[in-house]
């Protein structure tokens, strides 16, 4: 307890000490907060999960996951914050999460591409702090890394993706070629009972639903727009942050191969997409004093999507 409350959830942290955090979360909650090892990264970082659950075998799960991106470290440190408020609205029966975790589950990947989060804090000068994707070697010597955004197994190669290994958004050489890709797909495939997911990105400040590898709609559009209306009201009451609500395509930009495109197909129907603070003054170095107002706020959107998804 003491350890836990210690750490400092206003400053971004390296990857070494977001997994000490996780341990001391675990055991100070340990009858809800358990570490799961979904696979190691290409440079053999281990994945891990924390999943919250208060017993049973395979209930309703929902899926959260941040970094998927390294250089957006308010996502990271947003799923850091949410995962503590989790545990401690468990531990003081705060609703509505007893009432989630009665009839759910939830899994957090906190660093999704822990390679990527390493490089980006090895230095500050852009080349480093700026990096977004993995480390993975790739056909061209000068360049490394593949969008693991853009390796998913929906319309992978479609457009909105680039073939390029020094791009931004190379998609890698095959669906499911990236072992971060191939680790989550594993974990939710085998679990098989995943009713929603959600990703956090910046920036933006967006929150989406698929399809992101085209224009038209998925067959629960008006229901996943209808969540996501109230879900950005829910965030904007706090602070009076406002988020844009739509479909990926029509909000940002087409990108085949993503992580939610992928979920959606697969049957998870509440599949979200955030792009969190700011809308472009500091970008993906916003200061590290808007860490608590961004998890706060996200924390009510996604609060807001997991009761619902648990109503359903
Ligand atoms: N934006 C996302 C990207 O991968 C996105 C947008 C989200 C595309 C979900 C597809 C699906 O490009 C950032 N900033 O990474
Ligand atoms: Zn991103």
């Amino acid at each position: 307890e003491r350890k836990t409350k210690s750490f400092n959830f206003t400053a971004y942290h390296t990857l070494d000490e977001i997994n000490s955090w996780m341990d001391t979360l675990v055991a100070s909650h340990s009858k809800v907060v358990s570490k799961v090892q979904i696979g190691n990264s290409y440079e053999n970082r281990p994945l891990y999960a924390l999943k919250f659950s208060t017993g049973g075998e395979n209930k309703p799960a929902i899926w959260i996951d941040a970094g998927i991106h390294s250089r957006e470290w308010i996502s990271h440190a947003t799923a850091v914050w949410i995962a503590n408020q989790i545990a401690t609205d468990y531990a003081s029966e705060r609703a509505p999460v007893p009432k989630i975790l009665g009839k759910m589950d939830i899994y957090m990947l906190i660093v999704a591409n822990p390679d990527g989060y390493v490089f980006t804090h090895k230095s500050s000068s852009p080349f480093y702090r700026l990096w977004r994707k993995n480390r993975s070697v790739t056909s061209d010597p000068k360049c490394f890394g593949v969008d693991l955004n853009r390796n998913w197994d929906a319309a992978f190669g479609g457009p909105g993706a680039s073939e390029k290994p020094c791009d931004e958004d190379y998609r890698g050489p095959s669906a499911n070629s990236e072992i971060e890709v191939k680790n989550i797909a594993k974990l939710i495939e085998s679990h098989g009972n995943f009713k929603s997911f959600i990703t956090l990105h910046s920036y933006k400040q967006l929150l989406m639903y698929p399809y992101s590898n085209t224009g038209t709609n998925p067959p629960d559009q008006v229901e996943l727009d209808t969540i996501a209306v109230s879900a950005s009201k829910a965030l904007s009451s706090w602070h009076g942050t406002v988020y844009t609500v739509g479909s990926i395509f029509n909000t940002i930009e087409q990108a085949s191969g993503s992580s939610v495109d992928w979920a959606y197909n697969r049957g998870i129907k509440y599949s979200f997409a955030f792009e969190l603070r700011d809308t472009g003054k500091y970008g993906f170095l916003l200061p590290a004093d808007q860490i608590v107002s961004t998890s706060r706020e996200t924390w009510l959107a996604i609060k807001y999507i997991m009761e619902y998804a648990c109503d359903k």
